[in-house]
């Protein structure tokens, strides 16, 4: 059988995907929630009907969250990832000899226990002994937390729904106060082709309360406008200046992430430094 999805975007602008099984469904208490078969990208997770992420090129949206501000960092010890209930943005961050101690604070229950049970290739480091599970809202959380990890990277879905508040001034600014003092924050901020405003506002939060910020970029195809964008706010170290350590890169075996990838994922197009001016 042939099903249909379609992902509205826009009033304007929505994408069909085909998929041939519906693996599961529920209405969790925070959002309608699907695990389904596609024809193109394997299967993907699904939340308030935005694919989140899809076993096909899910490994291009979580290096990128991860390894330009962990490569930054000399000796990443603590790290926390606030949403990302799917577990790939954890998987990432355990790479690293380094990490003692990968927290994850995801609101929703739900999406770990569907993503356990049908995404394990992107969820098996949930079960690596150094992750600790938080079920509970992020902004609650980082409050609790000071001068605390040496990364935090906000894995959240789109700013509708749940996750409005980790887009956030008041967030930025308890992440910045739960960071060390060489802390670095990575934000996912969106399609800078259909989120110009929400990028340009991020951008100017992180900027002013960290003294280094970056907004990166990379392809996703799964996700609208094909562009993605990272922000980063660091206290000390500039992801920009720093070469990625061969040794730990050669290790990790990854698949799009590299030492050619970090530089290049800084430079721009004309279209989105404009956001910035
Ligand atoms: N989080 C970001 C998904 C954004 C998708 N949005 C969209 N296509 N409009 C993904 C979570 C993966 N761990």
């Amino acid at each position: 059988m042939e099903f249909l999805i379609n992902e509205k975007h826009t009033d304007g602008y929505s994408v069909t995907w085909k998929f041939s099984e519906t693996v599961y469904t529920e209405r969790t208490d925070y959002q309608d929630l699907a695990v389904i078969d596609t024809m193109e990208f394997g299967r993907a997770l699904v939340l308030d009907g935005i694919i989140q992420t899809t076993e096909k090129d899910e490994f291009i949206y979580h290096e990128m969250i991860a390894h330009p501000a962990m490569m930054a960092h000399p000796n990443p010890q603590k790290v926390l990832v606030i949403g990302g209930g799917d577990g790939g943005t954890v998987r990432e961050a355990v790479r690293y000899q380094s990490v003692k101690q990968a927290d994850l604070v995801e609101i929703d229950e739900k999406v770990i226990w569907a993503s356990r049970k049908y995404l394990p290739e992107i969820s098996c480091a949930l079960s690596d002994s150094r992750v600790r599970i938080f079920v509970e809202d992020g902004l609650g959380f980082i409050k609790r937390k000071q001068n605390y990890y040496d990364v935090i990277l906000v894995d959240s879905s789109d700013p509708i729904g749940p996750a409005i508040g980790l887009f956030g001034k008041e967030f930025y600014t308890d992440v910045y106060n739960a960071l060390k003092d060489d802390g670095i924050l990575v934000a996912q901020t969106e399609s800078p082709v259909f989120n110009r405003e929400l990028l340009s506002s991020v951008h100017r939060n992180i900027k002013d309360i960290f003294p280094i910020t970056r907004t990166y970029l990379t392809a996703i195809a799964t996700y609208i406008g094909g562009f993605w964008t990272f922000t980063c706010g660091s206290k000390k170290y500039d992801p920009l200046a720093v070469t990625p350590d061969s040794d730990r890169l050669q290790e990790m075996n990854l698949k799009y992430y590299n030492k050619e990838i970090h530089q290049a994922c800084f430079a721009l197009p004309n279209f989105i430094r404009e956001i910035f001016e």
